[in-house]
Formats: structure tokens, C-alpha cells, sequence
């Protein structure tokens, strides 16, 4: 059976990482517009940096929760059957134990050169003036993220397998951010069958053929085992 598992924000919650949208999540904060997009990171790049740092920061303090290493187990079970796409940033899906993980908005703990397109490991803070290792260029390093307005990564992997799957399930998200809102349709479209596991309602509850709702770190252990 192929699988295609997407996971948000949520299943990082009870690791400590905040999520988005909602009270206290990290949107409440910081205008979106400032701190990621292309354009808020041109008008005040130390701004974003900052955003960025302050979140790299916590990420090196949290631990993967039950609903991390079920997925891992999955995968362990499923031998290559599962792609596991995460619109998560942080690395707690392969500190888990998952052994392939497509993050498709990116990696927090990467940074990436605007001048030679150079990809490297970042734990540090970053800042405007910060050198490229690769090339030797100076305020060229970015967050090694997705912003609003650019292209998702690894998109022709993800399609190939929604078009492959016999099941996609979603797990903690809000399902308010394209494409990867699409995906369940995606899938449906290629006759899989959809689950999606929640906190609660998404925007796309409606869309999937059953939805448990509950916090991961229970829903996801329950489901996988
Ligand atoms: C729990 C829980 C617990 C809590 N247990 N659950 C079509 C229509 C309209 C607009 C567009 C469209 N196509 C494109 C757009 C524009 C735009 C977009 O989607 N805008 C919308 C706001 C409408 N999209 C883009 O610009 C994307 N690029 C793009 O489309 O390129 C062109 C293209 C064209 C054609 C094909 C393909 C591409 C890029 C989007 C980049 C998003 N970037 C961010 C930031 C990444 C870096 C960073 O982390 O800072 O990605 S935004 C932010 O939202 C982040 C997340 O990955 C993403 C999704 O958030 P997520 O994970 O769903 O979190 P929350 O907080 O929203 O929800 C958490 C959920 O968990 C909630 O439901 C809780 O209930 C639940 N929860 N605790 C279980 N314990």
C-alpha cells in the first residue's frame, strides 16, 4: 500500500514549537508581510533574521513527542512505501527516527546563499552581515525557508506519489496555506482514501473521507499501532 503522510505545524505543538495561527501562535506576534516574505526579508533583513534566529534557538531546546517517533516506527513498517512531506521547518521528524523527510517550506537549521544558491547546515544566529562559506559573498545568507510567493520545494516528488497514493493522511494543520491545502484533492482525485488528524476542524475537514480529532502525540500513536 502506498502512503502518503503530510504533517503541519501541530505535530510539533506538544514539542514545544509553536504553531501559526490562533492565540499565541507565532503569527499573533509579527505581521506576516515582515517576516516571511521576500519582500519583508529585502526591507529589514535583520528583522527576519531575528524571527528566525529566535525560533533556531528554541528548536535546539525541544525533543520529539509520541506522535515523531509513531510516524518513524511507520515508516520502519512500511519499508519505502510512505513519503513523509512536512511543512514543518524544525527536525524533529528525523530526530524521531524517520529515515526520509521531504520538507517542502524548508529547514531551519540550513541557510542558503542568494549569490551561488550554496545550501549549508546553520545552528548559529544569523545575521545581515554574515559570510558565505561557499563563496566568500558577503550579506548573501537567507533563511533556508519558504516564504509567501515562492515555490514550495520538492513539489514533483510530492505529486508523483499523491498520484500513487491509496492513502494520504494529514496531520496538524490548519489546511489555510497552497499547495499543500490541495493535496487532499490531490489524492481523492487519484482514488486514495483521506484521514485527517487534528486538534480540530481545519479549513479542509469537509474535503477527507474521515477525520479523528484529538492532540497528535495521542491520535497518531493510536493510529499507527
Ligand atoms: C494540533 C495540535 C496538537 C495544534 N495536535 N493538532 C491558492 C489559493 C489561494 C492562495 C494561494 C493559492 N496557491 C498559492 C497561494 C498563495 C500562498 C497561500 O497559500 N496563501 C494562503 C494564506 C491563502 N502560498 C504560497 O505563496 C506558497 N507558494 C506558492 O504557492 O508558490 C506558487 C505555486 C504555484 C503553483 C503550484 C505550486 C506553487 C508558499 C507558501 C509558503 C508558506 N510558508 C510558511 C512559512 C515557512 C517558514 C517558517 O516556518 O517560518 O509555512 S507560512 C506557515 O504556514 C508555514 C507553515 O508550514 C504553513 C502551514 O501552517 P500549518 O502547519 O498548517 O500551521 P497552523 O498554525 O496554520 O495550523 C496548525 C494546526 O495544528 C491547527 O489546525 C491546530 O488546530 C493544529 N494543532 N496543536 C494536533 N497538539
Amino acid at each position: 500500500m502506498n502512503m502518503v503522510i503530510l504533517t503541519g505545524a501541530g505535530i510539533s505543538a506538544e514539542s514545544g514549537v509553536p504553531v501559526f495561527r490562533g492565540d499565541d501562535g507565532l503569527w499573533e506576534g509579527h505581521r506576516v508581510e515582515d517576516v516571511a516574505t521576500p519582500e519583508g526579508f529585502r526591507r529589514d533583513p535583520q528583522l527576519v533574521h531575528e524571527f528566525y534566529n529566535k525560533r533556531r534557538e528554541k528548536l535546539l531546546t525541544v525533543e520529539p513527542n509520541p506522535a515523531h517517533h509513531a510516524l518513524a516506527r511507520l515508516a520502519r513498517d512500511l519499508k519505502g512505501s510512505l513519503t513523509l512531506v512536512t511543512q514543518n521547518i524544525d527536525d524533529l521528524h528525523e530526530r524521531g527516527g524517520s529515515p526520509e523527510v521531504l520538507h517542502m517550506h524548508g529547514e531551519l537549521l540550513k541557510s542558503r546563499c542568494t549569490q551561488c544558491g550554496g545550501v549549508m547546515e546553520c545552528r548559529e544566529d544569523m545575521s545581515r552581515a554574515s559570510i558565505c562559506p561557499a563563496c566568500g559573498g558577503i550579506d548573501c545568507l537567507r533563511p533556508h525557508v519558504v516564504w509567501f510567493g515562492e515555490m514550495p520545494f520538492h513539489l514533483d516528488e510530492v505529486g508523483s506519489a499523491l498520484h500513487r497514493a491509496d492513502l494520504f493522511v494529514s496531520i496538524g494543520t490548519s489546511g489555510r496555506v497552497y499547495p499543500a491545502a490541495g493535496f487532499v484533492e490531490l489524492a481523492a482525485s487519484s482514488g486514495a482514501r483521506t484521514l485527517e488528524l487534528n486538534l480540530e476542524e481545519s479549513a479542509a475537514t469537509e474535503v477527507f473521507s474521515e477525520c479523528r480529532q484529538g492532540p497528535a502525540s495521542e491520535l497518531v500513536p493510536a493510529w499507527v499501532d
